[in-house]
């Protein structure tokens, strides 16, 4: 997962053809773009994404009040 992969996702949610040559999307990509598994490509997947790339946690980021009182 890297942050081209978090754009493709974006462009999913949006409807803007991921796949530079025009093809249709493949059920792995749609398969792959679901990062929380629930069945959705969604923008919660992107952020998801987003946020494996900035190396935060995976499965439950710390609220922000959390990050903001943190951040030094
Ligand atoms: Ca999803």
């Amino acid at each position: 997962m890297n942050l081209q992969d978090a754009i493709a996702i974006l462009k999913m949610v949006v409807g803007l053809d991921v796949n530079d040559s025009g093809k249709p999307l493949s059920p792995y990509q749609a398969l792959a773009a679901d990062f929380n598994g629930d069945g959705v490509v969604s923008l919660t997947d992107a952020i998801g994404v987003l946020k494996h790339v900035v190396g935060l946690s995976l499965t439950s980021a710390p609220p922000i009040g959390f990050l903001l009182t943190n951040l030094t």
